[in-house]
């Protein structure tokens, strides 16, 4: 596993400020060539990581100041474990004691938000099978695991953050995929797959399991990502899930009817995720949906 990590601040295509009053300095413009410099780039390997599971592999990294220095630094989920990685003055540093001993074995994806409000990155990790942590942050970058989410034994892939119910309450879907089986050196699905997670917050720190409120015809979809955005414009926060293998859907759209999402008809706008097309102007999908 290997991350490419640029050392100076984000750029940007804008032109600079130049109307007072006067604004900070403008960041570096994409087109300074030091910015493409490879030397301008750490590249980081995690050793350790190669897998020959060919029905296993990772969602992501997350990224955030966890320790609240100022400067951004990594959980980096894997196969056989999961690393956290500081930004030490531009360099990052492995603490192989951030994160608590757990099992972090088909670790596949995170999510972080401040789950709890006290001003500290919290971390969600997923795991292909054997459950999924909810991590809290002490405010320096440790974490502890107070089993704050119900442990469901599911195939997660990835984890998204996002007030769903618009209750006030930070709410969480984890995306459920599932097992294929190898037959005649090809992998297929024959079976649904592993039902999604929805998590709504309940103000004190706890969640309570939601997944039902998502219609059958959500689920089961070998899901890799679950977006979040108003899709139909009503104000209510609806679903995009971004799902695995061709004989499912490739993606779907959840949207949002009295509490409950329900799958958005073909051809209502929704459904048009096919590898490389974008559905909507607010959401961006794309499942491989084949297997290579
Ligand atoms: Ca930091
Ligand atoms: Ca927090
Ligand atoms: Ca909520
Ligand atoms: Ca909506």
């Amino acid at each position: 596993m290997r991350f490419l990590f640029l050392a100076f601040g984000a750029c940007t295509d804008a032109p600079p400020a130049t109307s007072s009053p006067p604004a900070p300095p403008p960041p570096p413009a994409c087109g300074d060539p030091s910015l493409r410099d490879e030397t301008s780039w750490d590249e980081i390997e995690i050793p350790g990581e190669g897998t020959d599971d060919r029905r296993f592999f990772g969602s992501g990294v997350v990224v955030a100041d966890f320790d609240g220095d100022g400067d951004l630094d990594i959980v980096a989920p894997g196969p056989t474990s999961a690393r956290y990685l500081r930004d030490d003055g531009g360099r990052f540093t492995e603490d192989p004691t951030a994160l608590p001993e757990l099992d972090y074995s088909h670790a596949a994806g995170g999510a972080t938000a401040d789950f709890d409000g006290d001003g500290d990155f919290d971390l969600v990790i997923t795991r292909w099978g054997g459950g999924d942590y909810l991590l809290v942050n002490d405010g320096s970058g440790r974490f502890t695991d107070e089993h704050l989410l119900p442990w469901v034994d599911r195939h997660s892939q990835s984890a998204t953050w996002g007030d769903f119910n618009l209750d006030g309450n930070l709410d969480l879907a984890i995306a459920g995929h599932g097992e294929a089986e190898a037959i005649d050196g090809e992998l297929v699905v024959t079976h649904p797959g592993d039902p999604d997670g929805l998590y709504f917050g309940d103000g004190k720190g706890g969640f309570v399991d939601e997944s039902d409120r998502l219609a059958r015809g959500l689920h089961s979809g070998y899901t890799y990502v679950i977006g979040v955005s108003d899709l139909d414009h009503d104000g209510l926060p609806d679903f995009v899930f971004t799902n695995d293998y061709p004989q499912w859907r490739p993606g779907m759209a959840g949207l949002q009817r009295d509490g409950q999402w329900v799958l958005a008809p073909r051809g209502a706008g929704f459904d048009d995720y096919d590898p490389g097309h974008s559905a909507g102007q607010d959401v961006v999908a794309r499942s491989r949906g084949t297997r290579e």
